[in-house]
């Protein structure tokens, strides 16, 4: 049995990267297509595999797993968020921090068209970015020493790029190395035809960096709760001090008197725009209805 680590994989194939660096396609074992659990690009698997042939046998337990974009054993995610071209949405950039906070993914925030906007423009942005700097999240900005910033960022990590279809991904990728040669496409012609430039999650060397990143195909909306609601405070790192503080044990910070998430609100120290998100958010997850499935097993829609 061989070990190796999944770096891409594409209609029933899984291309595997050995400890010798060579890459080997396979196939997974018949257990695998059938069941729930499913090789995923990142996975560290045991495969055999002669003259070109082979078989991933076993899939070596996740540090961590995300759904989407679907990659296992990720040290941190950039979520690439355009302030244009598609215009910025807080709402999808605050869905992808959860997710990644769900996961145990360290999250780092990228902006990209910066570019595009006017001086004035570009200084309304200053607050947003400011918000996300003092939750603790690292803010990239397109304008910036991009190279030399993500050389600091990415030294011996395993990354993915996540974001919305055309914020600009592969984009960046092929600016911190230009041998990549990813395809990219215009804004206007991916979204008007709900095309995806990028079509398959890969794993790739960023040899001066001393990096593996995975590009992914974008998406156009993101609804990634895998968790109750009484969790979501959770992930939302600016509470987690105040938590505790409330008057209620159980408090869910909505209705509740004596909140010290609110108080926090009202004093400034939490951005109002983060508390809409959890509210919204909190909102959506309750509004979901558990799916009974065949065996009484109860699932979330
Ligand atoms: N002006 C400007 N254009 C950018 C920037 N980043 C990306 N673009 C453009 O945005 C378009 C989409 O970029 P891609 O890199 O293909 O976007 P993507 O996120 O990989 O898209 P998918 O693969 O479809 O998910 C391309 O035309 C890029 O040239 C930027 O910082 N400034
Ligand atoms: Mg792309
Ligand atoms: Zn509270």
């Amino acid at each position: 049995m061989k070990k190796g680590r999944i770096i891409r994989s594409l209609a029933g194939y899984y291309d595997i990267l050995t400890d010798q660096g060579q890459v080997e396609r396979t196939r997974a074992r018949g257990a695998f297509r059938q069941g729930k659990e499913k090789p995923l690009v990142g996975d560290f698997v045991d495969y055999e595999s002669e003259q070109g042939e082979g078989l991933i046998w076993a899939i070596e337990p996740r540090e961590n797993e995300l759904v989407r974009p679907a990659v296992a054993n990720v040290d941190l995610a950039i979520i690439v968020t355009s302030v244009r071209q598609p215009d910025f949405s807080q709402n999808l950039l605050d869905r992808q921090l959860v997710a990644l906070e769900a996961a145990g993914v360290r999250p780092v925030l990228y902006f990209s068209k910066l570019d595009l906007l006017s001086e004035r423009e570009r200084a309304a942005f200053a607050p947003i970015f400011e918000d996300y700097e003092r939750i603790g999240y690292q803010v990239i900005q397109s304008t910036g020493a991009v190279q030399a910033i993500f050389k600091t960022v990415l030294k011996d990590q395993v990354a993915v790029v996540m974001g919305q279809t055309g914020a600009g991904k592969s984009t960046l990728l092929n600016a911190l190395d230009p041998a990549l040669a990813l395809t990219t496409n215009e804004v206007s012609q991916a979204l008007s035809r709900g095309k995806h430039t990028t079509r398959q999650v890969s794993l790739l060397a960023l040899a001066a960096y001393q990096a593996l990143i995975a590009d992914t195909p974008g998406f156009s909306s993101y609804e990634v709760f895998d968790f109750p609601a009484t969790e979501l405070g959770l992930y939302f790192p600016e509470f987690r001090a105040h938590l505790g503080e409330c008057q209620f044990r159980s408090c869910q910070h909505l209705n509740e008197p004596g909140c010290a998430i609110k108080e926090a609100v009202a004093l400034g120290t939490i951005s109002q725009a983060r508390y809409n998100s959890y509210q919204l958010f909190y909102q959506v997850i309750q509004g979901r209805r558990p799916v009974y499935e065949k065996g009484g097993k109860k699932r979330r829609s």
